[in-house]
């Protein structure tokens, strides 16, 4: 499983045996350039960043850290090491041997998962184009530029599947995943966050906790998949993963525990108050945690999937933690409590076949886990001895797809009518108030060790090098 760091497409699948395929990422590569140099981070060409590369797939090895112009970047394609005697564990298939080739039946589902989920990829990338001449630091850039880069290694690792195992429709899926772009309103990318703007690093640091966590768990769930090759490059996908997550929670924690610095030294929770001292409200903070979070739970799709059901008895996707889960793994007799908007105020509750529910199942997930991530961030305000407190609102709020999409709902899950909707959206989402405030306080901070006034330093740098690193090279 070594890796083969001297191609041109470092790689530990053996490229060199597979002349065809070769040649044909080696086709691709300088269109995806083409695509990183016109919508990847902007007007950072030139700069030398302190990054991370894969070098190996072992667990301690495969982080190499140092200065890097990001258009050489070395993105390649990484499998975590074949597990022998693999069975599938789930759906009509299991117990058979996971695949190695495409099941012929199953192809068109495979191939749209995987475009889905390298859809994704570029997306975020384009997203976050304008962030870094607005970064509150030279280490917030850097961790921005590592994460842009590994969103173009995982687009990688889906376009190695599509060319691999698709012929030629999967050729074309590859070319058409640099096509598509983020907000365009010709040629959208495929789900609706990626279409969402990130237009401050507030955004971002949401963004990378809650939007993230949905890749944290999609890949969680193909990892299980029985394709073998899918589940062993999303396994690997995982371990960079974690590191986006971590950006994104601790940037949000570094941001409340700046706000509750100023709202103890003034001795106010008044939001003008607050904004005149130049850090971000809680109420603020709220409104972004509520749009992100809404606009996040849709990528699980619909409460109620046909879909789902046939990618998980077709072996194709399965839970997040799939083997650990003590049942059939087939789920044909289970079933799953979901919510519907009713004539009245509350929401009602109808049994449904799990099967059919498996969207909703990671959805709830899903949410467990962002709870957890919620305590922590709860707990830097509580350790400030103020009494506010964050809440994840109501699954129901906000929502665009699934049966829930045509209810009205509060954060705190009561069924409202639209005049109420209408005159307390401006309480619950950001407004171009809040997203003006926000951008006024986005300006760079690039000297090392310096941060700006609105966040607070992280508590330990990269790699233990000191806080004071220069962890980009603006030249
Ligand atoms: N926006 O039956 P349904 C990541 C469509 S994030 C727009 O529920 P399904 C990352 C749906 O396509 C992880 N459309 O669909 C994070 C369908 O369309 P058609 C990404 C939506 O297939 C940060 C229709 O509505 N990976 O890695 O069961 C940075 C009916 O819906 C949306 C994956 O998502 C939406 N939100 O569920 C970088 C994994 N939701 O067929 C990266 C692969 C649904 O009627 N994808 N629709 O035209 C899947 O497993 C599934 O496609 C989904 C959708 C769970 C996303």
């Amino acid at each position: 499983m070594s890796i083969n760091t001297t191609d041109k497409i470092p790689n530990n699948v053996d490229l060199v045996a597979d002349k065809t395929l070769q040649r044909a990422l080696e086709h691709w590569q300088p269109r995806f350039i083409d695509w990183w140099r016109e919508t990847g981070p902007d007007g950072s060409h030139g700069f030398e960043v302190y990054l991370r590369t894969a070098i190996s797939v072992e667990r301690d090895g495969w982080a190499n850290f140092g200065y890097v112009k990001m258009p050489e970047y070395r993105w390649g394609i990484f499998l975590n090491p074949v597990q022998s005697g693999g069975t599938i564990a789930f759906g009509d298939h299991k117990g058979q041997p996971v695949w190695k080739e495409v099941p012929g039946e199953h192809r068109a589902n495979l191939r749209r998962i995987i475009v889905t989920q390298g859809d994704t990829e570029p997306a975020s990338v384009e997203q976050q184009r304008h962030l870094g001449s607005t970064a509150p630091s030279l280490y917030d850039l850097r961790n921005l530029f590592q994460i842009n880069v590994e969103e173009g290694r995982h687009l990688w690792a889906m376009v190695y599947l599509l060319h691999r195992y698709f012929g030629r429709d999967g050729r074309e899926e590859a070319d058409a995943l640099l096509e598509r772009r983020s907000g365009d309103a010709d040629n959208p990318r495929i789900l609706g966050a990626f279409n969402e703007r990130t237009p401050d690093w507030l955004a971002f640091f949401m963004f990378t906790h809650f939007t993230d966590r949905d890749g944290k768990f999609q890949l969680n769930a193909l990892a299980e998949s029985g394709f073998e090759p899918l589940a062993r490059t999303t396994q690997f996908m995982l371990t960079e993963e974690a590191y986006h997550m971590f950006v994104g929670e601790s940037g949000v924690s570094r941001v409340i525990q700046r706000t509750c610095e100023v709202m103890k030294q003034l001795k106010t929770d008044d939001p003008a108050q607050v904004r005149a001292a130049g850090v971000i409200d809680l109420p603020t903070l709220q409104r972004y945690l509520n749009f992100h979070y809404s606009v996040t739970i849709d990528l699980f799709g619909a409460d109620q999937s046909s879909n789902a059901a046939i990618f998980y008895s077709s072996g194709l996707k399965g839970r997040f933690r799939e083997a650990k889960r003590n049942d059939d793994h087939l789920l044909k007799d289970a079933s799953y409590t979901v919510l519907e908007p009713t004539a009245g105020t509350q929401l009602s509750e109808r049994e449904v076949p799990m099967l059919n529910a498996l969207n909703e199942v990671l959805r709830d997930d899903f949410i467990r886990d962002s709870e957890a991530g919620l305590g922590r961030w709860n707990r830097v305000i509580e350790k400030s001895e103020l009494p506010d407190r964050l809440a994840l609102p109501h699954k129901a709020f906000n929502r665009r797809i699934g049966s829930l999409a045509d209810a009205l709902v509060s954060p705190e899950g009561r069924v409202v009518a639209e005049s109420e909707w209408s005159a307390r959206e401006r309480d619950w989402l950001p407004t171009d108030g809040d997203r003006a405030f926000v951008a006024s306080l986005m300006t760079p901070v690039v000297e090392p060790g310096r941060y700006a006034s609105w966040i607070a330093p992280p508590r330990v740098a990269v790699n233990g090098q000191p806080m004071d690193y220069e962890y980009v090279r603006l030249g």
